[in-house]
């Protein structure tokens, strides 16, 4: 299965954590392309430091679930502590897309019930599949890009792909 994952920090050493962070993404599957390293404007609550956010594609065994619960282990090892809603983080890890599956559970929302509205997730996104097919929206994620007109934000490509073994 193919799963596409969202990363972003803004405290600490951001480079670092999202480094090490699809390390440990390697041991629930295969990483089979990382996306550009992007710095990036704090959408919702506003006051709080610039995140880093990339994206990747995870080939992986494990049900969404699973995944899920795999990505929550990952953000506390790397000191993530939840304050309030959109509170800075060492680590976020966000399952956007699983192949075409629409889903939600009490748990889990499948795709990322924001991701449509998010520079920061669909800059990165488009980056590596822009003629993915939003399987809600039945549309490539390109269009939902280029939908974003005025809400865009700001996001800037620090560094290529190969950042993540770099920094
Ligand atoms: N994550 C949020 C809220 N706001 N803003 C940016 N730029 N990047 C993020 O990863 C981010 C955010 C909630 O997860
Ligand atoms: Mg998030
Ligand atoms: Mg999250």
């Amino acid at each position: 299965m193919t799963a596409y994952i969202g990363l972003g920090s803004n405290l600490g050493d951001r480079w670092a954590t999202l480094r090490t962070a699809v390390g440990q993404l390697r041991t629930l599957g295969q990483v089979t392309a990382v996306s550009s390293l992007y710095e990036t404007e704090p959408v919702g609550y506003r006051d709080q430091p610039w995140f880093l956010n990339a994206v990747v594609i995870l080939e992986t065994a494990l049900e969404p679930q699973e995944l899920l619960h795999r990505l929550l282990e990952i953000e506390r090892a790397a000191g993530r502590q939840r304050l309030f809603p959109n509170a800075p983080r060492t680590l976020d890890l966000d399952l956007l897309l699983y192949d075409a599956v629409v889903m939600a559970s009490e748990e889990l929302v499948v795709p990322h019930p924001r991701l449509h509205e998010r520079s920061f997730v669909l800059v990165p996104l488009v980056e590596l599949a822009p003629d993915l097919i939003h399987p809600q929206f039945e549309v490539p994620l390109r269009v939902l890009m280029e939908a974003l007109g005025e809400r865009a934000t700001a996001v800037r490509r620090l560094a290529g792909p190969e950042w993540v073994n770099e920094g």
